[in-house]
């Protein structure tokens, strides 16, 4: 699809069509924008739903105090209300035993007003995160972080995608850009974003790299991208220098900088020019992330009520 911009010469206004990545300037993909559109069609479905006497609840698990934890769980809780969801908080003490977590988990889900169980992360070093992930049940798992659910995405076969790379994939098709036999390079391995985010961009026909801490030549390798993922954790890790002109560059970090400000894992202010489309941080894939759990959530609710 072509953009243009209007050019005034000599007579007339003239269209004049923008090579993005030619003209120093990448379209910035507001993660706030399409994530209106992602809810704003989920808060239809969920009207729809509650008209059949169906309405769509997820409960949020958080154990501790730990800051940004606390604002995450209330961008969650604020994003269910508006798309018309219930959704459930049980605020649990840092102190909290591995087996009353297990237990409250066992009771959400079996609790049939519930249809999505997210356990915020971190958890507090005595809890052991990989039993507390296989205690919730795969049909409630809207962060798809069970085993099962993992293995499903694997094989192409899955009804819930992890939120963060469902939304950047979201990101990468409302603007069209194309991944077929496209150079994918993901910087990160976590089982949360980096192996995931890899998978689906296979699943799209891209030729995929991962890249991670004992990476030789990094630099190099994320200079060959088209399309270039960033999940490192690491403040603006991500410099021109490991940028080929025209890429499309997706920031998943958050970060405090030295000045406590937030920032992306890509120095934004010297990539931009470089690249044709890049996220911003804040407002970019974060947004979408909370906006993939509403649509797993969603989906939950429709598949528990056999629809
Ligand atoms: C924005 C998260 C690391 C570890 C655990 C909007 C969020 C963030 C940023 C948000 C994240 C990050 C979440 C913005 C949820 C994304 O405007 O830029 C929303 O709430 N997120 C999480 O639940 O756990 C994390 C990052």
């Amino acid at each position: 699809m072509n953009e243009y911009i209007r050019v005034y010469s000599d007579m007339a206004w003239n269209k004049v069509p923008i090579k993005r990545g030619v003209c120093k300037m990448a379209k910035i993909i507001s993660g706030k924008e399409v994530s209106a559109n992602v809810r704003a069609q989920v808060k239809k479905e969920c009207d729809e739903l509650k008209t059949k006497g169906i309405a769509p609840g997820l409960a949020v698990i958080i154990v501790g105090d730990d800051p940004a934890s606390r604002v995450y769980v209330n961008n969650k809780k604020k994003a269910c209300a508006d798309v018309g969801f219930v959704s459930e908080e049980y605020a649990l003490p840092a102190e909290t035993t591995q087996e009353e977590l297990l237990k409250l988990i066992d009771e959400l889900n079996n609790k049939k007003e519930i249809n999505g169980i997210l356990c915020q992360l971190p958890l507090p070093g005595h809890l052991d995160e990989k039993t507390v992930i296989n205690a919730i049940s795969p049909l409630k798992d809207v962060d798809a972080f069970h085993p099962s659910n993992v293995g499903k995405i694997m094989i192409g076969d899955y009804h819930f995608l992890p939120c963060t790379p469902a939304g950047v994939m979201e990101m990468i098709r409302t603007e069209g850009i194309d991944v077929n036999g496209k150079n994918c390079v993901v910087i990160g391995r976590s089982n949360i974003v980096g192996k995931p985010m890899a998978m689906l961009l296979l699943h799209e026909n891209g030729t995929v790299t991962i890249c991670h801490s004992r990476t030789k030549n990094l630099k190099e390798i994320c200079s060959s991208a088209d399309i270039l993922v960033a999940a490192v954790g690491k403040p603006r890790f991500v410099t021109a220098d490991m940028v080929k002109e025209g890429a499309v560059v997706l920031d998943v970090g958050i970060n405090r900088d030295e000045n406590g400000k937030l920032c992306g894992d890509v120095d934004f202010a010297s990539v931009e020019p470089k690249a044709s489309y890049i996220t911003p941080v804040p407002g970019g894939v974060g947004p979408m992330t909370i906006a993939m759990l509403m649509k797993n959530t969603l989906k939950a609710a429709k598949i528990q009520n056999n629809i």
